[in-house]
């Protein structure tokens, strides 16, 4: 059976697109953080939508489920086929095509596979910007993004991922393809049936292609970096910038002082950015209006006068502006050299972020000492990852610490995954987050669009 699944494969992907060489598909079958690993029959790899179509056709035919996978940057163990013994990884890293980009129109159509960085750089060619932005961006593709509902640190001006979405094409479980690629800002023509694709997490069908906004290119771009005693304060400079600044404001990002340290301890060479604070808030603003830098120097300012910021420093070049987000943008990479972690993708109301830092922080390291709490993330968004690196005597399960944690999110009515999703690290929480008629509507459409429960068995639902 399992032969002949995988010549009628072969017979459409060729030999380049069949994977089955234990070595070769190890690297597909383990998530980033090297915290989950699966089996797979194979790991085919289709270069185009008619072959990814005619691959789940046959696939639909055989049984077989399948596993779809991007650039594997998920944090939520999605792409990873765990538990599923006759399974295929479906990778669509061959289909990095720009189909078209219209720099008049705002928009830009391309195939799934494209990596996110070589978007963001086909845009900025254009003059324009894609604005969707984080750390893994250099792997990551657009439809792993868009599956994902991806956020990152530009949601504060530009949105998430569903915001910047316009067109899909896309694969369904028996082998149709749905053509909605259209590049229309306006369109109530029946359901908007994509929006069920944008974050089903491969539960659905393959994304192959995608229509995405584009946006006018800031001509300059302001970065900040500001030492704060509180999380109150936090809030406060975010409310100050926010009425001095407006909708310039692109990123509003938070980490604490334990995150700049580990950085620093593994990367001794490199120097503290500011005197030590409790917290830091690395800001941004960006216009193709004149007197941002200056407006942003004000705004700072008055912090500093008003108190509410201890210290704070303003890039002078771009090499400056990287360096600042550098101390962001690793923190994730810092924690997985530093060991397990139980990782949590929290949002609560803006409002509530500083009571629940500090009540799920007290929670953890009191209840299990030894553990420590790397929290950071997207203030301006309520969103926090308030990740808990685990007790070097392992005296503390990542199942406990999150079942402690996401007790405190459901008191504050927050979210269990405000960005990573529910993929398979959160999927057996999330019946206690999510109410029953929630959950059968989640099943409905499942069976609906997937009746056989083939798209990515044993994620989300
Ligand atoms: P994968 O990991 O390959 O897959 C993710 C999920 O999407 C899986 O369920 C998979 O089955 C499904 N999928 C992938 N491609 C398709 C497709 N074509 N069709 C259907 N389903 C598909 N995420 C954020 O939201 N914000 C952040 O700030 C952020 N920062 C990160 C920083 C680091 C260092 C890392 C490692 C990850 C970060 N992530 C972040 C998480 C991750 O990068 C995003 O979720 C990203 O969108 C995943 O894209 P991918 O192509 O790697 O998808
Ligand atoms: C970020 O904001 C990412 O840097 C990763 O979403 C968060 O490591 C994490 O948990
Ligand atoms: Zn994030």
């Amino acid at each position: 059976m399992n032969a002949k699944v995988l010549a009628a494969l072969r017979a459409i992907v060729g030999d380049a697109g069949l994977l089955i060489d234990s070595e070769r598909i190890a690297a597909y079958l383990t998530d980033w953080r090297g915290a989950f690993t699966g089996t797979a029959l194979a790991v085919v790899r289709p270069s185009s939508t008619d072959e990814v179509a005619r691959v789940v056709a046959a696939c639909a035919s055989a049984g077989v489920a399948i596993v779809p996978q991007g650039g594997n940057t998920g944090l939520a163990a999605g792409a990873t086929p765990i538990g599923l013994a006759d399974a295929i990884v479906l990778s669509l890293e061959r289909m990095r095509r720009i189909r078209a980009l219209d720099a008049a129109g705002f928009t830009i159509a391309v195939d799934a596979g494209c990596v996110l960085a070589e978007v963001q750089r086909a845009a900025e060619e254009a003059g324009r910007l894609f604005p969707l932005s984080f750390a893994a961006e250099g792997s990551a593709q657009i439809g792993g993004a868009i599956a994902t509902n991806a956020g990152g640190t530009a949601v504060l001006r530009y949105g998430s991922m569903r915001t910047l979405v316009l067109g899909l094409e896309v694969v369904l479980p028996d082998g149709r393809v749905a053509d909605g690629l259209r590049a229309l800002r306006k369109d109530n023509a029946g359901y908007d049936w994509k929006q069920l694709f944008i974050g089903s997490e491969g539960t659905l069908g393959i994304i192959t292609g995608a229509v995405l906004r584009l946006f006018p290119r800031p001509r300059t771009v302001a970065t900040a970096l500001a030492g704060l005693r509180t999380l109150d304060d936090a809030l406060a400079l975010f409310a100050l910038l926010q009425d001095a600044l407006g909708e310039t404001l692109s990123a509003c990002e938070l980490f604490s002082e334990r995150t700049l340290a580990l950085q620093l301890a593994h990367r001794p060479e490199r120097e503290r950015p500011l005197p030590e604070h409790a917290w830091y808030l690395l800001i941004e603003a960006g216009s193709s209006l004149p007197g941002l830098r200056d407006a942003l120097e004000r705004a700072l300012g008055d912090a500093l006068e008003r108190g509410i910021a201890g210290d704070a420093i303003v890039a002078e070049s771009s090499t400056q502006r990287d360096a600042l987000w550098t101390w962001r943008e690793s923190i994730t990479e810092s924690e997985r050299r530093e060991g397990p972690s139980a990782k949590h993708d929290v949002a609560v109301a803006l409002s509530d972020v500083p009571a629940f830092v500090r009540e799920a922080s007290d929670a953890v390291e009191s209840r299990f000492p030894g553990a420590r709490v790397l929290a950071f993330g997207h203030v301006g968004d309520g969103n926090i990852h308030f990740n808990v690196l685990l007790p070097p005597d392992r005296s503390a399960t990542s199942a406990q610490v999150n079942e402690l944690v996401h007790g405190i999110v459901a008191r504050y009515r927050g979210s269990i995954t405000a960005e990573h999703g529910i993929g398979r690290y959160r999927r057996d929480e999330l019946p206690a987050h999510r109410s029953e008629s929630e959950r059968a509507l989640m099943r409905a459409i499942k069976t609906a669009v997937d009746p056989d429960g083939r798209m990515n068995p044993g994620a989300v639902i």
